[in-house]
């Protein structure tokens, strides 16, 4: 007889440390109704594909070689485990690079229309901001009109993608040591759709094998990801939406609320979270809810989009990626609206279960078996109203019993890099140089990023969590984007308070400017604010003439997504030493590794690490940052950090 095979089940503890989505996932088993994190236990990960040696882009295979014997085999064609390796990093950095650039050419066509008069929905919010960038990047500004300027700044931009020769327009911020670096290895990236194009084409069969040679369109187009789509995505997403500046917000399933109708807005474009905003608080819905029997609209965001709008305008935060089916059980979510990127086919079943509609709103993310309410941004209320009445009907007939984990983290987010600026140095010296002053003196050891996603392959939040801490706890100043910074949120670390963790150098520092020692910039294209900081303190001076010197790291602990895999490619391209959890697409003990882990930071960029353990992530990060400190000669001025005066006058001296 053959015996059925049972499914697994994991304690539910063993699948996340965040209580509240614990406390949906023991719900879920009682409802019965599955998520990710069951599935993940119930599927082993492909071991041939988690360590890259597969190759299926040609069909006289696919060909699988072995990782235990890397070099013991070739596929079919000839390639080997380098090139097999290097093809399909390549390719994961084209889909991520070709994800933000998506995201960013669409903010880009709203300015336009905005600009040209074409869009009367949405305006320019932050012309200073325009004005600025205009001029970071050889726009006349004087005596102009803003919308001359904002014209040629929208030309301008779209070079980021279209430019078929030439450097990209935001290669003006880098410092120009690493610009330095970039041309001797020819990868400052032209137009990213030059770039993505290459990157297919090379990857083909019988194109690139040649692994020291793939990675130089590896990083070209990585770095047309940073310093070009994303880029674009949060400096454009701020002229229009406002730059953001700190706000206390809510995070967490406790924001949702019983008596009133909750709508969640989950995905990474900021435009449809804005018109969202409007028709939560127009008049006529607020009346209409209230007609159905609520108390009013509640409005919050989860994933990215969540992020950019919690630190833009403090709308409440519901959860990061691992919660997104979780929230639905609840049975309190009135309506789900989705955009692009990171929406999980699952949730349509999950939704079905609680009879919550999931709306998909973008033609470019449609899910089978969801609604689809079209989003036009000519018209945008048109899509975000029909949702509103969506969810108020949804509440009105509400057939499920509502259970909402009374859980909230309260912090400070929205830390800009022009409010960073304005932190530390004040209106009067609005600048880097206090924070590069205080890495110099010790006070701040080094700076990491830890960002990204969560992966149901780890205890969700738990290694973001623990690796900040440490970080924290070694005067590591810590800066956070995506879902990463909403895991950190939940655990109550972007409050001020939370600087009682923090080693007493950190702390003091966070003391005197009422600073958390983990600051919330936004989603995942805004780690290019990380960027802009880094080429910000390489030019305040001090800490060396590229990025490649700064005692700084970064992280994505407990990743999921080929986003993250370009966002990591295009910091190790920029000069960040760049770590990961989970797991590394990657054959250990191949010529690949070797050039991703060693190779590429011997040629004067960053480099790539690998650790599940976020004690050891901590141990590898502040090791590079004092490693950086040494050569910098700034190593010594950590023994003292409690300095008398004369001993700053030394090191401003000096
Ligand atoms: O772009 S952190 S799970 S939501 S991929 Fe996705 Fe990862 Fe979250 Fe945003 Ni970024």
């Amino acid at each position: 007889m053959v015996e059925k095979k049972t499914k697994k089940e994991i304690e539910i503890k063993d699948f996340s440390t965040c209580e509240a989505t614990q406390q949906m996932l023991a719900k879920a088993r009682r409802d019965g109704v599955e998520t990710h994190f069951d599935r993940a236990a119930n599927m082993k990960a492909c071991p041939i594909g988690a360590d890259s040696a597969c190759c299926k882009h040609c069909f006289m295979g696919p060909c699988r070689l072995n990782a235990r014997d890397p070099y013991g085999k070739v596929g079919v064609c000839g390639a080997n485990i380098d090139t097999i390796q290097a093809r399909n990093f390549g390719r994961m950095v084209a889909t991520g690079t070709a994800c933000h650039n998506d995201h960013g050419m669409a903010m880009l066509d709203l300015f336009r229309d905005v600009v040209q008069g074409k869009n009367k929905d949405y305006q320019i919010k932050d012309t200073i901001k325009l004005e600025a960038l205009a001029k970071e990047i050889g726009i006349e500004t004087e005596d102009r009109s803003v919308k001359d300027i904002a014209m040629d700044l929208y030309h301008e931009l779209e070079k980021t993608y279209t430019q078929v020769e030439g450097e990209i327009p935001f290669a003006k911020r880098v410092p120009p040591k690493t610009l330095e670096t970039w041309r001797k290895h020819n990868i400052v990236p032209r137009g990213a759709m030059r770039e993505i194009m290459e990157m297919l084409s090379r990857t083909h069969i019988g194109m690139d094998q040649d692994y020291t040679n793939i990675i130089q369109q590896i990083s070209r187009t990585a770095l047309v990801d940073g310093w070009g789509g994303s880029m674009v995505a949060t400096e454009i997403s701020d002229i229009l939406f406002g730059t953001p500046s700190p706000v206390s917000v809510e995070v967490n399933m406790g924001v949702l609320k019983e008596d009133q109708v909750n709508i969640i807005v989950h995905g990474h474009e900021p435009n449809l979270f804005e018109s969202m905003l409007a028709s939560v608080n127009s008049p006529a819905m607020i009346e209409s809810a209230k007609e159905a029997g609520a108390k009013g609209i509640n409005l919050a965001g989860m994933c990215c989009s969540g992020a950019e709008v919690m630190s833009r305008h403090g709308v409440p935060h519901a959860g990061n990626f691992s919660s997104t089916e979780p929230v639905i059980v609840t049975g309190a979510v009135d309506a789900m609206a989705v955009d692009v990127q990171c929406i999980q086919q699952a949730l349509v079943d999950v939704a079905k279960c609680y009879d919550t509609p999931l709306i998909t709103t973008n033609p470019r993310c449609k899910l089978d078996g969801a609604t689809h309410v079209e989003f036009d941004e000519h018209n945008p209320m048109a899509c975000t109203d029909e949702i509103v009445i969506k969810a108020i009907s949804r509440f009105k007939n509400r057939k499920f019993p509502v259970e909402i984990p009374q859980k909230v983290g309260v912090g400070v987010h929205g830390f800009s890099n022009e409010y960073i600026n304005y932190m530390l140095g004040g209106s009067f010296r609005a600048s880097y140089t206090p924070l590069n002053e205080n890495i110099i003196n010790g006070r701040i050891r080094g700076v990491a990023g830890v960002v990204g996603c969560t992966n149901p392959r780890v205890r969700q939040d738990y290694v973001h969590v623990e690796l900040v801490k440490e970080l924290i706890k070694n005067d590591v100043l810590v800066v956070q984007t995506g879902c990463s910074q909403i895991a950190l949120a939940k655990a109550g670390l972007t409050s001020p308070e939370a600087a009682v963790l923090a080693g007493d150098g950190l702390r003091e520092v966070c003391e005197t400017v009422g600073m958390p020692p983990v600051l919330g910039l936004g989603s995942c294209v805004d780690n290019t604010r990380i960027l802009i900081a880094c080429s910000e303190m390489v030019r305040t001076g001090g800490l060396g003439d590229s990025i490649a010197d700064l005692p700084v790291a970064g992280a994505a602990p407990e990743y999921m997504s080929e986003k993250a895999i370009a966002i990591g490619q295009y910091f190790v391209a920029s000069g960040v030493f760049t770590v990961f959890g989970v797991t590394f697409p990657i054959t250990k003990g191949t010529k690949f590794e070797e050039l991703l882990f060693k190779g590429l930071e011997e040629q004067g960029m960053g480099k790539w690490g690998f650790s599940p353990d976020p004690y050891e992530l901590a141990r590898m990060m502040i090791a590079h940052i004092d490693k950086k400190r040494q050569a910098l000669g700034i190593d010594k001025a950590r023994e003292r950090v409690l300095m008398d005066m004369s001993d700053r006058r030394d090191i401003e001296a000096a």
